[in-house]
C-alpha cells in the first residue's frame, strides 16, 4: 500500500531513464547559462493563476504567458508590466508588503537560446522554498517541493532556438503534512532563493560520482561514476593529475562502474584543507571539481579525524544572510558567516537546521571547517503520514547527493527535537538507514533532547541514538530553564558509550543593550550564561564538541517583543548588524583555550 502510494505521489520522471530527485553532480562545473538577475514576478495570493473559478486547474494558467491578440482581447495579467524580483533571493525582503507574506508567486524569465548539436539540456534550481511548479514555452516541465533542496528537470525537447520563456509558480505555504510542518522557530523566506540555471550537457554524461577515502584507509580512494544517456557502457577514467593517478574502470549496462586507487595524498583537516582537482573523465563527457580527503569515524567515546581524536569547536549558524538579512546565498555571505566562525576558533559548524546552499559547503571545504548538515524534520513533524516521510527522504537524498563529494561534511543530521514515540522512531530510523545506505562514509547524528534524572543530574537515553553514531543535544539550562547558575554542579549521564555534541545552548541578548547579569536580554546576562555553561561542558566526559545557539540573531515571527525582540531571535553571538556581543568573546576564549591550553 505504501509503496503504490509513493508512486502515485511522485510525478513521472520527465525523460524516460531518470529517477525522480535524481540531481546531477556539481552543477556549477558545467557548461551552463545562468538564470539568475532580475525575473518579472506576480503575486497571486488566490493562486488565480493557475485555479479556474471553479476551483479546477485551468489549462490556461499564467504559465501561458498571454497577450492580448487584438484590442478587444481580455486577459488580466501581464508579467512584463509586473514587478521584478531578484533571483536568487527571497521575495520576503525583497519589497516590504512581502515581509510576512505566505502564498504563490509566479516568476517569468526570458532567455535566448542556440542550440548546440549532441548536448541535452537541463533547468538546474539551487532551491525554491517550498513547492516549485516549472513551466517552459507553456509546457509543464515538472514540480519539487522542499524549500532547501536542489533539483533539476530535463528540458532538451522544449528548449527553442531563440526566445524561451521559463514560468515558475511559487507557493511558500507551510503545510500541516510538510517537511519541515506549520511550526518552526525560522523565518519563512519564500522563492527562488538559489541560483538557476540552464544546464548544457552531452548525450551521455556523467550524471553522479562519489570519491571518497575508504574508511579506516588514509590510502585507498574508493567510490563510484553514473552516466546518464544512450552510450552507457564507457571507458571512464578517474584522474588526480597532482598526485599522478589514474584508473580506468568500464561501466556496465546501467552506466554504473565502482572504483579502487591508491594514492599519496595530503589530508584534509581543517588547519589544513588540502584539495584536489579530481577528473572524471569517460568517452562523451569529462567533469572535473576539487575534492579533499580526509576519514571520520568513532570509537567509544571519541570522533577520530583522519584517524585523530578530535574536539568539534563549532557554532550553529541558520542561512540567514550577514548584515543586509534575508537568505544567505553566494560565495561573499559564505565567506562572512564562515570566517566569522573562524574568528571565533571553530573547526566545526552546524549548517542548522535544512541543507544550506551549496556554496557554504563548498567554502567550508575550503576555509576547513567542518560540517553538520541537517534536513528540516524539526519539532513536530506528522510521523505517521507516508507522505511526509517520502518527503523526508527525497529532501535527506537530495542533500546527500549533493554535498556527498565534500571532505567538510562530517555529519549528517536527521532531526531536531523531536518528540519521544513509536512512530517517531520508526520515521527517523528509516532516515538513519537511508543516510548510510547512501553515504556509508559518514556519521549520522540528530538534536535530541535531555530529561531530568533527579534534580542535578541530565540523562540522554532517547532511544534513536542506538542508532546514531553521534548524540546531538539542545538544552537551555539558564535560558528556558531555570537561571545561569542552574548549570553549576549539573551532571550529564548517557546511556550510551558514544561521543556528545552539545547541538544548542544559549540565550537571548540584545546587542548593546546593557545591565546586570541577572537582566534578561542584556548582553551581561548573556555572557554569564555562557560562563556557566562553559564551566558545565569542561565537566562532561564524554563531551566531543560544541555548537552553541547561534552565530548571528535570526528572523523569527515567534519573537515579537517589541524593542527587544522586533521579530528577531536575539540568541545570536553576533547581532544582524553584525556587531559582535560579549559572549562571543568568552566562547572565543574557551574555544582557544581548547587549542592551546592558555588563552587567545
Ligand atoms: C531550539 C531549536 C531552535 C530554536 C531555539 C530557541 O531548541 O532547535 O530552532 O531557535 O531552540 O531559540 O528557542
Amino acid at each position: 500500500m505504501w509503496v503504490a502510494l509513493a508512486f502515485v505521489l511522485l510525478p513521472l520522471p520527465q525523460s524516460g531513464a531518470r529517477a525522480q530527485g535524481a540531481l546531477i553532480a556539481n552543477p556549477g562545473g558545467r557548461a551552463s547559462q545562468s538564470l539568475v538577475g532580475k525575473w518579472q514576478t506576480i503575486i497571486d495570493p488566490y493562486e488565480n493563476g493557475y485555479y479556474d473559478y471553479r476551483y479546477q486547474p485551468s489549462p490556461n494558467g499564467y504559465f501561458k504567458n498571454a497577450k492580448p491578440r487584438d484590442k478587444s482581447d481580455l486577459v488580466e495579467y501581464d508579467f512584463d508590466k509586473s514587478a521584478q524580483l531578484n533571483v536568487p533571493g527571497d521575495w520576503n525582503t525583497q519589497d516590504p508588503r512581502l515581509l510576512f507574506y505566505e502564498g504563490t508567486i509566479w516568476y517569468k524569465k526570458s532567455f535566448n537560446h542556440a542550440r548546440k548539436p549532441g548536448t541535452r539540456l537541463f533547468l538546474h534550481f539551487g532551491a525554491a522554498n517550498y513547492a516549485a511548479d516549472v513551466y517552459l514555452n507553456g509546457e509543464k516541465v515538472g514540480r519539487h517541493e522542499g524549500g532547501f533542496t536542489p533539483f533539476d528537470f530535463e528540458a532538451t525537447g522544449l528548449v527553442k532556438d531563440g526566445e524561451n520563456v521559463l514560468i515558475v509558480k511559487v507557493d511558500n505555504r507551510r503545510l500541516r503534512e510538510g517537511v519541515p510542518t506549520v511550526n518552526t522557530d525560522w523565518w519563512n523566506y519564500g522563492g527562488l532563493t538559489r541560483e538557476v540555471s540552464l544546464l548544457e550537457l552531452r548525450e551521455t554524461f556523467v550524471s553522479d560520482y562519489f570519491v571518497h577515502l575508504r574508511r579506516g584507509s588514509t590510502r585507498e580512494v574508493t567510490g563510484w561514476v553514473k552516466l546518464d544517456g544512450q552510450r552507457l557502457r564507457q571507458r571512464v577514467a578517474i584522474k588526480i593529475p597532482e598526485v599522478g593517478v589514474e584508473k580506468v574502470v568500464e561501466t556496465d549496462a546501467s552506466g554504473y562502474a565502482e572504483f579502487n586507487l591508491n594514492a599519496d595524498l595530503r589530508l584534509w583537516w581543517p588547519e589544513d584543507p588540502k584539495l584536489y582537482d579530481v577528473t572524471i573523465a569517460a568517452e562523451t563527457d569529462a567533469v572535473t571539481e576539487r575534492i579533499g580527503f580526509r576519514t571520520v569515524e568513532v570509537r567509544g567515546a571519541d570522533i577520530l579525524l583522519n584517524g585523530r581524536p578530535v574536539f568539534l569547536r563549532g557554532v550553529s549558524i541558520h542561512e540567514e544572510a550577514p548584515l543586509r538579512g534575508g537568505r544567505a546565498y553566494g560565495v561573499e555571505d559564505a565567506r562572512t558567516l564562515l570566517g566569522w566562525a573562524k574568528e571565533m576558533g571553530c573547526n566545526f559548524v552546524r549548517l542548522a537546521h535544512y541543507p544550506h546552499n551549496e556554496q557554504m559547503v563548498r567554502e567550508a571545504d575550503r576555509m576547513g571547517l567542518m560540517v553538520w548538515s541537517e534536513v528540516p524534520v524539526y519539532w513536530t513533524i506528522l510521523w505517521e503520514n507516508p507522505e511526509t516521510l517520502e518527503s523526508a527522504r527525497r529532501q535527506l537524498t537530495e542533500m546527500i547527493t549533493r554535498d556527498r563529494n565534500r571532505a567538510s561534511v562530517v555529519l549528517w543530521s536527521v532531526a531536531n527535537e523531536t518528540p519521544l514515540g513509536e512512530a517517531r522512531l520508526r520515521f527517523l530510523t528509516s532516515l538513519v538507514k537511508q543516510a548510510r545506505s547512501l553515504d556509508p562514509t559518514r556519521l549520522v547524528t540528530a538534536a535530541l533532547e535531555r530529561h531530568y534524572e533527579g534534580e542535578r543530574t541530565q540523562v540522554i537515553d532517547d532511544p534513536l541514538g542506538e542508532y546514531l553514531d553521534v548524540l546531538g543535544c539542545n538544552e537551555y539550562l539558564g535560558w528556558y530553564d531555570g537561571l545561569p547558575a542552574k548549570a553549576d554542579g549539573m551532571a550529564w549521564r548517557t546511556v550510551y558509550k558514544k561521543p556528545l555534541i552539545m547541538s544548542e545552548f544559549g540565550g537571548d541578548a540584545l546587542q548593546g543593550h546593557h545591565g546586570d547579569e541577572l537582566t534578561r536580554w542584556t548582553e551581561e546576562y548573556q555572557e554569564s550564561l555562557y560562563r556557566h555553561q562553559i564551566g558545565m561542558l569542561k565537566r562532561i566526559p564524554f563531551l566531543r564538541g560544541t555548537s552553541p545557539w547561534i552565530l548571528t540573531d535570526f528572523r523569527s515571527p515567534r519573537r515579537p517583543l517589541p524593542g527587544i525582540q522586533d521579530f528577531y531571535n536575539r540568541k545570536g553571538l553576533i547581532s544582524d548588524r553584525g556587531q559582535k556581543k560579549k559572549a562571543f568573546y568568552l566562547m572565543r576564549q574557551y574555544y582557544f583555550e581548547l587549542v592551546n591550553g592558555s588563552r587567545p
